[in-house]
């Protein structure tokens, strides 16, 4: 087991996959080895936290844990062809191992590892290693680097399918989509194109075409959440809202009201071709003002 720094303490779940509770005098969060997933991330000084995980998340193998940053890869939402497997993919519900943590001053990093195997070869038939560095502080910044080791080009979609806590929904707004086109995929996936901030009073499910960073206006809790983004074509922005809500078991009926999804993605027409030897990079970074 390789050395940890003092602010770290590493807790094993009853699922038996790891849990790595931070607490560092600018940050306190919680990082789980299954999905190599950002679960909770306080900056000091911030009275809720950053991010929402639901208190019916379920952990276990083979299960996506509900809140938190899910690593969405290397398909976003449905497999295209094989309704069989995992909904977003296998990164998610996979052990990452931690190859390094580091304290400095201001922040914590972590880097994780998941290499290709015979289970993950009979999901997705191409040999490769993805790295997941996570910087956590005043900001929290994600990037996922994905290595084609085939011989053979891989098409990815994928999503940094983060969870933001709100005091309340229906007095959010999102800033920074305007005019943008979007795929909404609630009932018959239409092309549409969004007039002004993006607000919530019905469920909300669509893939931006944006490179573009977003603030998330939040006047319930007087703050405002920035989520910016590197080598990412799509934003997708989410809202169970009601009736979805009452139909997934490992969230609150009412918790739609608390939380929205701001995702730095590669969907679509911004799916990524990786040439064998090659890489590729995408990054989210969240950071809070009020
Ligand atoms: O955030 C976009 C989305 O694809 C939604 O359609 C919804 O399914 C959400 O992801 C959550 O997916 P999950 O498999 O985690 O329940």
């Amino acid at each position: 087991m390789m050395t940890l720094p003092d602010c770290i303490r590493t807790v094993e779940d009853p699922s038996g996959y790891f849990v790595y509770h931070i607490q560092h005098p600018a940050v306190t969060a919680k990082v789980s080895g299954h999905g190599a997933h950002v679960m909770e991330w306080t900056p000091s000084g911030q009275t809720h936290g950053v991010l929402y995980l639901s208190p019916q998340a379920i952990f276990g193998v083979g299960k996506a844990i509900r809140g938190g940053i899910p690593i969405c890869w290397p398909w976003f939402n449905a497999h295209a062809t094989d309704t069989t497997k995992p909904m977003h993919g296998i990164a998610r519900i996979q052990s990452w191992e931690l190859l390094r943590a580091d304290a400095q001053e201001r922040h914590v990093t972590l880097l994780f590892r998941l290499q290709s195997s015979p289970e993950t070869r009979a999901l997705w038939p191409h040999d490769f290693v993805c790295h997941l560095g996570i910087s956590l502080g005043a900001q929290l910044e994600v990037s996922l680097m994905t290595q084609n080791l085939g011989a053979e080009p891989m098409i990815v979609t994928e999503a940094l399918h983060t969870y933001l806590s709100v005091g309340d929904i229906q007095r959010t707004t999102v800033r920074g989509l305007a005019e943008a086109r979007y795929l909404d995929t609630v009932g018959e996936p239409t092309q549409r194109q969004q007039d002004g901030d993006v607000i919530f009073d019905r469920e909300v499910d669509r893939q931006y075409v944006s490179t573009a960073g977003v603030v998330i206006d939040d006047p319930t809790w007087e703050r405002k959440i920035i989520v910016d983004k590197l080598g990412s074509g799509t934003t997708v922005v989410w809202n169970p809202w009601i009736e979805k809500s009452k139909r997934l078991a490992d969230l609150p009926d009412e918790d739609y009201k608390r939380f929205l999804c701001v995702e730095a993605a590669n969907a679509g027409e911004a799916a990524v071709r990786i040439l064998p030897g090659g890489q590729h990079v995408i990054t989210t970074s969240v950071s809070v003002q009020g």
